[in-house]
């Protein structure tokens, strides 16, 4: 019997304003999808972009991280002026979530990627925790490194996630100033941090879209429980492809 081939899986990049020739994308996304068995492929965000047909033609799809959702997405107003604002991008993400949720694929957003999830279902954004929220824990420190640990999270029992990781408690690295606020329909929370902030959310009707607000791309050389998040995403992308 041949080799299964490995699925392909979208991974979404960032036009970031500050360099506006470039897309960007941290190595350790591709790195974390390459090591679980799966084949990157990188994803731009562009307008005009037939979005079934870029669907048709991976198997999985990774939201990394980034800037702040455009408020107006959300129908709110901006409370505070967003960071690294891309309403292309913006659009490019939601359409991409709202198309992959109707074709059930497998779903993984990270950070800014989870915060997409939640918006493209209707919920909404803690727009800056320091200013909003009163928290003793330091969700974001940008001069950290992206492997430091942060904060532990409480992985709620019952829940997909804690299916995958089967630990009450892990500690994770932060990197948000944003975070979900109103959660979007039919999602659920399935972790917390200690000052009650949402960590991550998944999809109970789904088979596997999930959302986590930590960086498990940067942790993937600690093994379980950061790969099992890519080792899952790829597992649960070869499963659709041979449904
Ligand atoms: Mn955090």
């Amino acid at each position: 019997m041949s080799k299964p081939k490995p699925p392909l899986i979208g991974i979404t990049a960032a036009n970031d304003p500050r360099m506006p020739e470039h897309y960007l994308l941290r190595w350790d996304y591709v790195r974390g999808v390459v090591a679980a068995g799966g084949i990157p492929v990188i994803l731009a965000p562009t307008s005009g972009l037939e979005i079934k047909a870029v669907l048709a033609r991976i198997d999985a799809l990774v939201l990394s991280g980034g800037g702040d959702i455009d408020p107006a997405s959300y129908g709110g107003s901006a409370r505070i002026k967003p960071l690294l604002a891309n309403p292309e991008r913006d659009q490019f993400e939601l359409e991409l979530v709202k198309r992959a949720l109707d074709l059930e694929m497998p779903l993984l957003g990270i950070c800014r990627g989870m915060q997409v999830i939640n918006v493209a279902c209707g919920g909404d954004l803690i727009q800056d925790i320091e200013a909003e929220r009163q928290s003793p824990i330091l969700h974001d420190d940008p001069l950290r490194p992206r492997d430091r640990i942060a904060h532990e999270v409480s992985i709620l029992p019952g829940t997909s996630l804690f299916g995958m990781v089967r630990r009450e408690r892990i500690a994770v690295n932060s990197f948000h100033h944003q975070a979900v606020d109103q959660l979007g329909a039919e999602l659920r929370i399935s972790a917390l941090a200690d000052d009650d902030l949402v960590e991550a959310i998944e999809h109970p009707q789904l088979q596997f879209v999930m959302g986590v607000q930590w960086h498990p791309e940067s942790l993937c050389s600690l093994g379980a429980p950061f790969s099992t998040l890519f080792d899952e995403v790829t597992r649960q992308a070869s499963r659709m492809m041979h449904a």
